[in-house]
């Protein structure tokens, strides 16, 4: 099913479900060689989301700030590369929400395990906001908050199941968004957490 959410975002439910038997080992791959780790904010916190990314370049932050860097922090090697099931799982989502050749560099993998949130923000660091940012929601369910362009609007809760994806393009792309701090539960494939893509063209 197709469901708009705001100006340029779309909601995909069970999107991801089709790539499934493929995904979720690819996942592990990429998981071996760059290990979930917890980023330290520019404000010097800690992030409860465990990250690490694939692709040809991956967002980190540190005490310095953010930004996309070719080079995993924590192993000085380059990201794994993207595999082709995450490269086509992007490109059709995107595609199906109506931005056609959508070839992401980065692709960022955030881990939550019960209790873990992501506060209010925008994705700001990249250099083209027309290109649209698909996210995908595997295992435990989450509540997103979606808001507005300003901090203060009041943002709306949508429940992010296995499986949906969201294409964030056009006026959204910039919107305020978080996650609530993730209920405890047991996924019958993903166990006791929450793993959501974001693919992303940073240049
Ligand atoms: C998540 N991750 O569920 C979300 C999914 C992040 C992040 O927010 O920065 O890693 S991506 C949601 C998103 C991306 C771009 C724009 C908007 C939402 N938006 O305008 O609401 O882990
Ligand atoms: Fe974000």
């Amino acid at each position: 099913s197709r469901e708009a959410m705001a100006e340029g975002a779309v909601l995909l439910r069970g999107f991801a479900r089709a790539f499934e038997a493929e995904l979720l080992p690819a996942l592990r791959e990429i998981v071996k060689q760059a290990p979930f780790r917890h980023l330290i904010t520019p404000g010097g916190h800690r992030m409860s989301v465990a990250m690490t990314n694939c692709g040809s370049v991956g967002w980190v932050s540190d005490s310095t700030g953010y930004r996309y860097d070719a080079i995993d922090p924590e192993s000085s090697q380059p990201w794994p590369a993207m595999p082709t099931v995450l490269r086509r799982l992007a490109a059709d989502a995107a595609s199906d929400a109506g931005f056609n050749g959508f070839e992401p560099e980065a692709c960022l993998i955030n881990r939550y395990v019960p209790g873990a949130k992501l506060s209010l923000h925008q994705d700001k660091d990249e250099l083209d906001f027309a290109a649209p940012i698909v996210s995908v929601s595997l295992g435990l369910p989450a509540i997103f908050l979606f808001g507005g362009l300003k901090r203060a609007d009041k943002p709306h809760r949508y429940r992010l199941e296995h499986g949906d994806v969201v294409v964030w393009g056009g006026p959204s792309r910039l919107f305020f968004h978080g996650v609530a701090p993730l209920a405890d539960g047991e996924h019958a494939l993903m166990g006791r957490q929450r793993i959501n893509l974001t693919f992303r063209k940073a240049r």
